[in-house]
């Protein structure tokens, strides 16, 4: 893990949620967000609702998060982020989680200020930012039973974050099965490979986005392609629930 690299020259300004029980969380802070070495004033007020008002330097921008499954001990935060340590920029993040589930329940912006204009260039609903402060940037989503790793980069000339796709997500859990059930030849289609043994073990390699497939490995070795309701439904995966 390049835990170090994990939000690289991130200044939390303010983080901890407080326990109101109805109203409005606000945080506020105070940076340099576009590099002209005059530090601007940021202000975060988020409504139960998910309606947002966020200020920066005298500019006000309102948006909203989709509603978090529990608006419990909810915490809000602003923080400081620099996603291109090559520019003069800082991005400003705010983010709103419940305590709920604090992956499912988190909602992430990240904002370019200009001096002028406030810009959303980054928004996860449920996902997890890591920043290596070169441009790059990794998004993990919890899928049930494994984590979706996808890359982003910033594209300087464009001014925005690009997917970089892979052509397969890696996986890399074990289960046991409950059910038998078969694994196919192909993503599509229905040549059976083998069906799998009661009680044995196997591995998930991967998963194919496109036709929502798992790439299996059998306990005795053999490699076909399984349906996601066969692993949800006819297995024991160690990670579910
Ligand atoms: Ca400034
Ligand atoms: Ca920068």
């Amino acid at each position: 893990m390049r835990k170090t690299a994990v939000f690289i020259a991130a200044a939390w300004v303010l983080f901890h949620g407080f326990g109101l029980l109805a109203g409005e969380l606000e945080r506020t802070g105070k940076a340099d967000l576009n590099g002209d070495g005059k530090s601007e004033n940021m202000r975060l007020k988020v409504e139960p609702s998910g309606k947002y008002v966020l200020t920066v330097g005298g500019v006000a921008m309102e948006g909203a998060f989709p509603p978090l499954s529990s608006f419990d001990e909810p915490t809000a935060g602003i923080s400081v982020v620099d996603v291109d340590r090559q520019d003069k920029y800082k991005e400003l993040q705010i983010r709103v989680s419940s305590s709920a589930d604090s992956m499912l329940d988190a909602r992430t912006v990240l904002y370019r200020y200009d001096g002028g204009s406030l810009r959303e260039v980054l928004r996860l609903d449920g996902r997890y930012l890591e920043l290596f402060g070169n441009g790059i940037v990794h998004v993990t989503r919890w899928r049930g039973f494994w984590m979706e790793r996808e890359k982003y980069v910033w594209d300087r000339s464009a001014q925005k974050f690009r997917e970089v796709p892979q052509a397969f997500y890696y996986v890399g859990v074990e289960g046991r099965v409950v059910k038998s059930f078969p694994i196919f030849r192909a993503l599509s289609g229905s040549q059976v490979v083998a069906q799998l043994r009661p009680k044995s073990a196997f591995l998930i390699l991967v998963w194919d986005r496109k036709s929502n497939r798992y790439l299996v490995r059998s306990e005795s070795g053999l490699v076909g392609w399984a349906r996601p309701e066969a692993l949800e439904s006819k297995t024991s995966l160690p990670s579910a629930g």
